[in-house]
């Protein structure tokens, strides 16, 4: 039914019901003062005006006809060869940037990290922030020079992968409606660039909203297929709501609706950290009636955090052939993550959730990932960010171990994770392209007898 008629409707059964009469009293008495909102012979709607020079606008690029002319290709728009972690130019991580589809292919970008500050939605508006936040998250200096490796692996996905800031999807503001088709599109362009003959652009997407779910994950089925990505999705609420005060899209909804419109069936589906007062009864009776498989905290309680790891590993690997990652960060506890719009206590810690997703981007195939619903206008002492920050880390890091073969099930570096000599050459099956950084064994230091204290 059209949005108007549907109106028009309501009001005519508000008008015949005895409960509305005092309001039709109200409305006769302002309009007798020409206040009335509605009068007779009107639509009770205020039709959005689509002739408006700025209907489009936020969907409108801008004119590059008169920039200098370049090659395509990633721009390093920082000035200098390295900095702190609060200088420079916040791009995510300090990457280059990326404008366009050529620049990603002409650089053969693998990772193209974007932001979509989607925030109508959210439990508590601040979202559209999350973006900015993130590009000012860093901890550490020396972007682009210092070697930064991941001290549980020794892996440095800044060195090991080719990414680029893709800037922001186009939003607008003031319709999560309309901008999800505006942001699959922004997502689909990214995802279908070959990089390599069959090697496609990995989108990271910085929200922003939940309601994000939808379009990237829509993007990736335009890409590999109707049905062919699966999602883990880690959150605290199941977001398969058909409605959110009459609205089909919202941040409680997005499951649903890819679903409904048998983009992901409900078996692809894999829910992390379910906990608190959603799903009730009937959805979770809807949710096992669809096939979905969830990992409620209640199951965490049971079972204990590493045999739900490894089973959710084990799904991972028991699906589709392109999986999607969905990190809500109110999956983590709000110790960890104060910042976001529906904050939910009992969460994971970020000990728990960060070997997952590094391992689910390392031992699976991953193709997009999200992380939505950091909120930094809650987020006093930063730590929301900073965790925030370190989720998509993880994700990197398992991504560059998986172009290092060191995909073996939980690598962990014999360097860092044992003090006796000597290390034990990295477990890959397969030939790496270049030596592991922890590949040659160290020399034991000469022996230096041990001085006893006198008493
Ligand atoms: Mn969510």
């Amino acid at each position: 039914m059209h949005k108007s008629t549907r109106l028009t409707a309501l009001v005519a059964a508000l008008a015949t019901s005895s409960a509305a009469l005092a309001v039709g009293l109200l409305d006769i008495s302002l309009e007798k003062q020409g206040n009335a909102p509605i009068r007779d012979g009107e639509e009770p709607v205020i039709p959005l005006n689509t002739k408006d020079q700025s209907y489009n606008i936020w969907d409108t690029l801008r004119d590059t006809s008169k920039d200098p002319k370049r090659e395509p290709g990633i721009i390093n728009v920082q000035k200098y060869e390295m900095g702190y972690s609060w200088s420079g130019i916040p791009t995510f991580f300090h990457l280059p940037i990326a404008l366009t589809p050529a620049d990603l292919k002409a650089s053969k970008v693998e990772v193209a990290i974007m932001g979509a500050y989607t925030d109508m939605s959210s439990g508590m508006r601040g979202a559209a922030h999350g973006p900015s936040a993130f590009r000012n998250s860093e901890v550490y200096g020396g972007w682009g020079v210092v070697e930064l490796p991941h001290m549980h692996v020794m892996v440095d996905p800044t060195k090991e992968l080719v990414m680029a800031d893709y800037g922001d999807a186009p939003i607008d503001i003031m319709s999560t409606e309309r901008s999800v088709h505006a942001i699959r599109e922004f997502v689909r362009q990214a995802a279908a660039v070959e990089y390599a003959p069959g090697k496609h652009v990995m989108p990271v997407i910085i929200g922003g909203d939940h309601s994000l779910m939808y379009p990237d994950v829509a993007a990736l089925t335009d890409v590999y297929g109707k049905g062919n990505v699966g999602v883990i999705h880690f959150d605290a609420h199941f977001d398969a709501s058909k409605y959110a005060m009459g609205h089909l899209i919202n941040h409680g909804t997005p499951v649903y609706r890819l679903i409904e419109e048998s983009l992901v069936p409900g078996k692809n589906f894999i829910q992390v950290g379910l906990r608190g007062y959603y799903p009730d009864e009937e959805s979770f009776k809807w949710m096992r009636s669809n096939g979905l498989r969830y990992h409620t905290m209640a199951e965490v309680e049971k079972r204990g955090w590493d045999a739900v790891m490894e089973d959710v590993i084990k799904e991972a690997q028991d699906g589709p052939e392109y999986l999607f990652i969905s990190f809500d960060v109110d999956v983590l506890d709000p110790a960890f993550v104060p910042g976001t719009g529906t904050p939910e206590p009992g969460g994971l810690t970020p000990r728990e959730a960060f070997p997952l997703v590094r391992r689910l981007c390392a031992e699976s195939n991953v193709v997009g990932f999200e992380l939505v619903e950091l909120n930094p206008l809650a987020d006093p002492t930063y730590v929301s960010a900073m965790n925030a920050n370190r989720i998509v880390r993880e994700c990197l890091t398992g991504l560059a171990m998986r172009k290092l073969f060191l995909n073996k099930k939980h690598y962990l570096s014999p360097l860092t994770t044992e003090h006796g000599n000597p290390v034990k050459t990295p477990a890959r099956e397969e030939p790496a392209k270049k030596e592991a950084p922890t590949a040659a064994p160290i020399k034991p230091p000469a022996k230096t007898p041990v001085e006893v204290p006198i008493q």
